[in-house]
């Protein structure tokens, strides 16, 4: 259905050009969230290099989706010609699989469950996302219109139902955050729930009313952008959360209360 002989040459190398920026952000991230890991207490470090793997592992795909793209066409005396290998979707797909479950198992690690509690939620949330993904990438390699909306509709089960979670089901563990860190736990499951919306809106756009090359297109950057936002921004983010609850504890002293005047 996506056909990249569809594409005008400045589509080509714009798609090219959004994947390059996809893997500096990606790598750069990456660096400098294990750099700064450190200056974290130690009961956060794990998020905080979770987190850094996610961005490492998505600028590993991204490398990957490079040079598909560079395989799969090329531009010859104008144009855009297609080459041996078809470009490979399944590395985005590979890609969410492995980051999905662990984005999830991050903001669940900085609420700090407890032990027993942490497993159930990972296993629950990160079994539904990985479900998510499975059901989606046949209807992104699918051939038609009518297969690519059957398979949105299954990945939007599973979807709704982490939406749900992150709404509904951690309110409670969100209210019992320390004020200062309550406000910034709140924004980074909204965050989440809004940069995964983006997701199975960027997969419709085949489907309502992008065509040929800009379906390409407006595909590729969307999935990149939200990739950005979701892990890159968002790592930031936990990133932040992990730095004002050390500087929390550090001030109160026990490490426990967030209320006590240094
Ligand atoms: C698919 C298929 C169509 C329906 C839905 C989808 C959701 C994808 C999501 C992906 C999130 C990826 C992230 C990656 C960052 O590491 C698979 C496109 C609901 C939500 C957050």
């Amino acid at each position: 259905m996506l056909n990249l002989e569809t594409l005008s040459m400045d589509q080509y190398s714009f798609i090219a050009n959004a994947f390059s920026f996809g893997f500096a952000v990606m790598a750069s991230t990456t660096i400098f969230l294990w750099l700064m890991r450190s200056s974290v207490a130690p009961a956060y470090r794990m998020a905080v290099t979770i987190t850094g793997l996610v961005t490492a592992i998505a600028a590993y795909h991204y490398l990957q989706i490079m040079l598909s793209w560079d395989h799969a066409a090329s531009i010859q005396a104008g144009e855009v010609v297609t080459g041996d290998e078809p470009f490979n979707r399944a590395y985005r797909y590979v890609d969410w699989l492995l980051t999905v479950p662990l984005l999830l198992i991050e903001l669940i690690l900085v609420m700090k469950f407890t032990q027993q509690e942490t497993i159930n939620k990972s296993l629950k949330l990160g079994g539904a996302a990985a479900l998510m993904i499975i059901l989606g990438y046949p209807g992104e390699v699918a051939e038609t219109i009518g297969t690519r909306m059957i398979f949105w509709i299954l990945s939007m089960i599973p979807f709704l139902y982490i939406v749900y979670q992150l709404v509904i089901g951690l309110r409670e563990s969100i209210d019992k955050q320390p004020e200062n860190v309550k406000s910034l736990i709140n924004i980074a499951s909204y965050l989440v729930v809004a940069s995964w919306a983006f997701y199975p809106i960027v997969y419709l756009f085949p489907l309502v009313g992008f065509t040929g090359g800009s379906a390409i297109v407006a595909v590729e950057t969307g999935y990149t952008i939200a990739d950005i936002v979701a892990k890159a921004v968002f790592g930031l983010f936990i990133f932040t959360i992990a730095l004002r609850k050390t500087e929390d504890e550090g001030k109160s002293g026990s490490g426990t209360s967030a209320n006590k005047k240094a």
